[in-house]
């Protein structure tokens, strides 16, 4: 028996095949690197992933990175356009999908305007196809509404370090600065589920002497690391700060040489604290004075520090101030531009910093140019061959599309790498808009939520299949090499954009034969920009990462950002002036808890590709409520059991988790499932004035359990 074992393995080690892909895994800001491993044997197929050394994450992977594969091989993936026919989709040719979108969108423009159709893309697209994608918008259809999801992502963190240092990269220093710093403020993020593979940054901090302090309403893997966690209120970080501010500058803690030399803005501030009671801002955030002193005292009088926020502090109708409240404790306390010193705001898609630097958003034309800025518009036309006064203007954010869908002012939308109808806040109302379009596109690996909703889906391609560069959370730009062919019936974005506007007569602008042409006209583009890659070449790129701003003068790349001065106009850094703000949507009888949203490890945003790789779905299979012991006692929940979550704006069904790190007060759930179960049909949306982010860090909810809602709701 033993020898027959031995001869069949060895017959089929004969007949087996193995193929290897060097790729990059296609979810977070950290994009490592990987090596796959595919063999097959007889009809046995056996993928084996490991990390490969790379600068950022040095040969690491997480859990999602080990089993991204899983969804690249799902065979759910569309494999054809898709057309919907009454209630189903039927698969038609990419002929017959080009002449759909030509007949649909031509006779829109035609009877309601070129603005009636709107563009939605996404951080997970590479450089290449964000920039293309907002060419695409401008040139081949004229529309000024497009948008994408880093809307709700990086967009208070981004207007907050433009306004304060005149210039966003999501890191402003070397990750292996980090170790450097003896203290380290960690707001709102928590990078041991979300960035993994950079804890052993912060770990080797610690065994340096660092000193960390982490702030969030719960307790995380990240917090478990921390010296001194801050169990905070949600929503009170902008007041926070003010007391930790208020603390600095009454014990004359402040950097007063970098403060004279370097920045505008401080005496207003102090005035602005003149009045504030440090006594009254630690009952109103719910933090003790002593902290509030330990905690200004330690980042204060520490010899080099760092800051680093993620959406904890920056989802918030006003995470623009709450970030620029942050910033500002860097600057009096002149902790940016040294060694150690500097701010990260923990950027959160692959390519959720590329995505952000060229031309998705409403405002912005690639290399971070304005769209309402004349020279720049002069700039970018020239480079598309158009004339300027063809440029549209400036559009509207994410969610505020949503809004003129609703209104019938937008008839149509392009969705490329986005799934809306669970990642909005409101999505009861999403949803009515998105079906109230008379014709929705959406380009996606699988049929997703927003798919399902769509009148044509276009099957686009993997990362393992798609060519092109990557910008990760340090400002470091990264090739992402195309491992296998795409399938027959699959496009790549880019392809898509290309036959998309050939066929609707403007394929001169779009000739291209692959991603690194259209990266040569991006580094144009963007040459003279804040985020300018004139500098960095493809060839460079298989050796490299390099960091932005690259040019042609400045080969390497500035590593560590403001050590001489701010590209502001006069160089100074501004601090600005944050009031003390609260959640408009105070708790109330009727909703008497905090709700806030956010992520678990092994699933990734709207979950369309996490919960298509077994591995991940099965660690963990449904959404849940978080909630402390004596909030379900008093509230009749037990554990594990259904309870029913109820706010202004709908009403959801989740399964409780009962645990004592989060605080009383507050209820926490992750937003990777769509449907009945999706959160954001609580959430809401109200935005903040100068972002448009959304508010899910906080809103109000009642929560009950099932049986007597059902019960409430039969009587
Ligand atoms: N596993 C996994 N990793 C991911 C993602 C994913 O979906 N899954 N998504 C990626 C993307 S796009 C992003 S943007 C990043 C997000 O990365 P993070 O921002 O780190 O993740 P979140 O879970 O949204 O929020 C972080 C923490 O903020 C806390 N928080 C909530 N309200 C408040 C508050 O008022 N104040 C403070 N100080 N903290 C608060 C939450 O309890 C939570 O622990 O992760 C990236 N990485
Ligand atoms: N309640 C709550 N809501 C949130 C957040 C929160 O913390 N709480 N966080 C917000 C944040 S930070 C973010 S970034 C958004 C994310 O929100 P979304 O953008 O909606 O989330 P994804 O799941 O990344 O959606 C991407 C879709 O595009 C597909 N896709 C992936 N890669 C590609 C590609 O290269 N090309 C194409 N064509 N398709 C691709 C995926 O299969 C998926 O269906 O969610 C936001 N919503
Ligand atoms: S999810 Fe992020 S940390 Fe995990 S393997 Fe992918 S890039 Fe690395
Ligand atoms: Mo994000």
């Amino acid at each position: 028996m033993k020898n027959f074992l031995h001869h069949f393995r060895e017959k089929e080690k004969v007949s087996g095949t193995e193929e290897i892909y060097e790729s990059q895994c296609p979810f977070c800001s950290v994009q490592c690197t990987m090596k796959l491993v595919e063999e097959r044997i007889v009809t046995r197929k056996r993928v084996s992933v490991n990390g490969t050394p790379n600068v950022t994450s040095e040969g690491r992977l997480c859990v999602k990175g080990m089993h991204a594969h899983q969804h690249h091989f799902n065979p759910k993936r569309i494999q054809t356009p898709m057309q919907r026919k009454g209630d189903a989709f039927v698969s038609i040719t990419w002929d017959e999908a080009f002449a759909l979108m030509k007949d649909r969108f031509e006779s829109i423009q035609e009877t309601d305007g070129k603005d009636a159709i709107g563009v939605y893309g996404g951080g997970s697209l590479t450089n290449e196809e964000a920039y293309l994608l907002g060419k695409f918008a401008r040139v081949t259809l004229g529309t000024r509404f497009i948008d994408y999801n880093g809307r709700f992502c990086m967009s208070a963190a981004a207007s907050g370090a433009n306004d304060a240092f005149g210039m966003d990269r999501g890191f402003t220093n070397k990750l292996s600065e980090i170790p450097y710093s003896k203290c380290i403020i960690l707001a709102g993020t928590n990078i041991a589920e979300c960035q993994p593979t950079l804890m052993p940054y912060l770990e080797e901090a610690k065994q340096n002497g660092s000193f960390l302090i982490a702030i969030d309403p719960r307790e995380t893997a990240t917090t478990d690391l921390s010296d001194l966690h801050i169990k905070i209120k949600p929503g009170m970080d902008a007041s926070f700060v003010n007391a930790l501010l208020k603390v600095i500058i009454n014990e004359k803690l402040v950097d007063s040489e970098f403060i004279i030399n370097r920045t505008k803005g401080y005496e207003e501030l102090c005035h602005h604290l003149d009045d504030s009671d440090l006594e009254q801002l630690s009952d109103v955030v719910d933090v003790p004075v002593e902290t509030i002193t330990e905690v200004a005292r330690t980042f204060a009088t520490s010899p080099t520090g760092m800051l680093l926020t993620a959406r904890g502090v920056e989802q918030l109708a006003y995470g623009y101030d709450t970030v620029r409240n942050y910033l500002n404790l860097l600057l009096v306390t002149g902790k940016i531009g040294r060694i150690g010193c500097g701010y990260g705001a923990v950027t959160g898609q692959g390519n959720g910093q590329g995505g952000r630097e060229h031309g998705q958003k409403a405002d912005q034309l690639p290399g971070y140019r304005s769209i309402e800025n004349l020279e720049d518009r002069r700039y970018v036309a020239n480079v598309w061959g158009i004339d300027e006064g063809e440029l549209p203007g400036k559009g509207v954010s994410a969610y505020e599309m949503m809004e003129k869908m609703d209104r019938g002012d937008l008839k149509s939308l392009f969705v490329m790498g986005s799934n809306p109808v669970v990642s909005n806040p409101n999505i009861n109302f999403v949803e009515k808009a998105l079906k109230s379009l008379e014709f929705l596109v959406v380009v996606d690996m699988f049929e997703s939520e927003t798919g399902q909703l769509a009148d044509l889906i276009l099957p686009s391609s993997s990362y393992l299949e798609d060519e092109g560069t990557m910008t990760n959370f340090e400002g470091r730009v990264a090739l992402r090499k195309a491992a296998r062919v795409r399938p027959e019936g699959v496009r790549h974005d880019w392809e898509i954009l290309c036959q998309l506007s050939s066929v609707l007569g403007k394929g001169a602008y779009f000739q291209y034969s692959n991603p690194q042409d259209i990266f040569n006209e991006l580094r144009l583009a963007s040459k003279g920009g804040i985020a300018d890659y004139s500098g960095i070449t493809y060839d460079r790129l298989q050796a490299e990462r390099v960091y932005w701003p690259c040019t042609e003068d400045d080969p390497d790349g500035e590593k560590r950002l403001f050590s001489e001065s701010f590209p502001t106009k006069d160089g100074r850094a501004s601090i600005g002036i944050v009031r003390n703000h609260v959640p408009s949507e105070s708790v109330s009888a009727q909703y008497p808890l905090y709700l806030t949203t956010g992520r678990v490890l092994e699933h990734y945003l709207t979950g369309v590709q996490t919960r298509n790789s077994p591995g991940l779905r099965s660690r963990v299979v449904e959404p849940f409520v978080q909630i402390h012991p004596e909030t379900a006692k008093r509230f009749g929940l037990q554990p594990h059991e259904m309870a029913c979550l109820t706010s202004e704006r709908g009403e959801i069904q989740l399964r409780c988790h009962v645990t004592d790190r989060i605080r009383e007060d507050t209820l926490f759930v992750p937003f990777h499932w769509g449907g009945k179960q999706c959160i954001n049909r609580l959430t809401s949306q109200e935005l903040d004035p100068r972002c448009k982010m959304p508010s899910f860090k906080v809103c109000s909810v009642d929560i009950q359990p099932s049986y007597e809602k059902s019960e409430s709701h039969v009587t």
